[in-house]
């Protein structure tokens, strides 16, 4: 018999961090399992799309350095009201992969002062253990393997990784292609409903086969939700169908 999926109920009980906590309710009260990922120029785009979905999601993921009019004041102070309104998390893809000391500089200085407002912030695992000390009030969601063709990300570097991700307590989450275990979130970016890739590596599956392969717990979709024309469309879509697989995989 095929190994079943932990439920959102089930996983709330093994984990510990406050934000994976927080995480999985959201799941449960909103019947979604789906992160839209925001790569979006600029900040009126990226509030209207936040406003649009954010009924939807269960956090939104942003790449932050991207936006062109990045101003704390009117993006930042807008989106965590957005987050609120609609009861969804900010994910900083920031995607850190620096010695300790860095990490801790660009997690808290610089324009973006993303200490600041970020819920989730995702890190590489390159730098090592002690790379990651520094993240304090904030889940940490580590990059275990990555969607791209020719990633490095191979089975012998994800064994390494998940001993260091298994000890660390500030880790929340792991981005990855491939299942991982019951007391760790698993989230999944390469998804697409009618794409197979595109031309600069990216590879997608969809939300069907990432959650019963993978048993992932959250899909993350980009372009297939903000580059649709009618993206809370689209983004309605999604959401049913991860939660249409979530529920079979169980
Ligand atoms: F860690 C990863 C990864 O392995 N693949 C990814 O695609 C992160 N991503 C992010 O998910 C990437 O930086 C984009 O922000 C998003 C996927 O966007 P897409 O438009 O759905 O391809």
């Amino acid at each position: 018999q095929e190994k079943k999926k932990i439920s959102y109920e089930n996983k709330l009980e093994k984990v510990e961090h406050p934000m994976a906590k927080r995480l999985l309710e959201i799941a449960i009260e909103k019947n979604s399992n789906l992160i839209a990922s925001a790569d979006i120029l600029s900040t009126r785009e990226l509030l209207d799309f936040a406003d649009m979905v954010g009924p939807h999601i269960v956090a939104l993921k942003t790449h932050i350095d991207i936006l062109t009019d990045f101003d704390a004041d009117s993006t930042i102070l807008p989106l965590k009201d957005l987050a609120q309104k609609h009861n969804f998390l900010i994910m900083e893809d920031r995607k850190f992969a620096d010695i300790g000391n860095t990490q801790e500089l660009q997690f808290s200085y610089g324009m973006y002062k993303i200490s600041n407002w970020a819920d989730l912030v995702t890190a590489q695992v390159i730098g090592g253990s002690a790379s990651l000390d520094g993240f304090h009030n904030v889940g940490v969601v580590a990059i275990l393997g990555m969607s791209s063709k020719g990633t490095l990300t191979d089975a012998h570097y994800r064994e390494e990784a998940m001993k260091i991700i298994e000890n660390q307590s500030n880790v929340m989450a792991c981005v990855a292609q491939n299942e991982i275990p019951d007391d760790l979130i698993l989230m999944t970016p390469g998804v697409n409903l009618s794409d197979a890739g595109d031309s600069k590596g990216q590879q997608y599956n969809t939300p069907e086969k990432v959650i019963n392969n993978y048993h992932t717990d959250f899909i993350i979709v980009g372009r297939g939700i903000y580059k649709a024309e009618n993206p809370e469309q689209e983004a309605v879509k999604y959401k049913m169908a991860g939660w249409e697989a979530y529920k079979k995989a169980l």
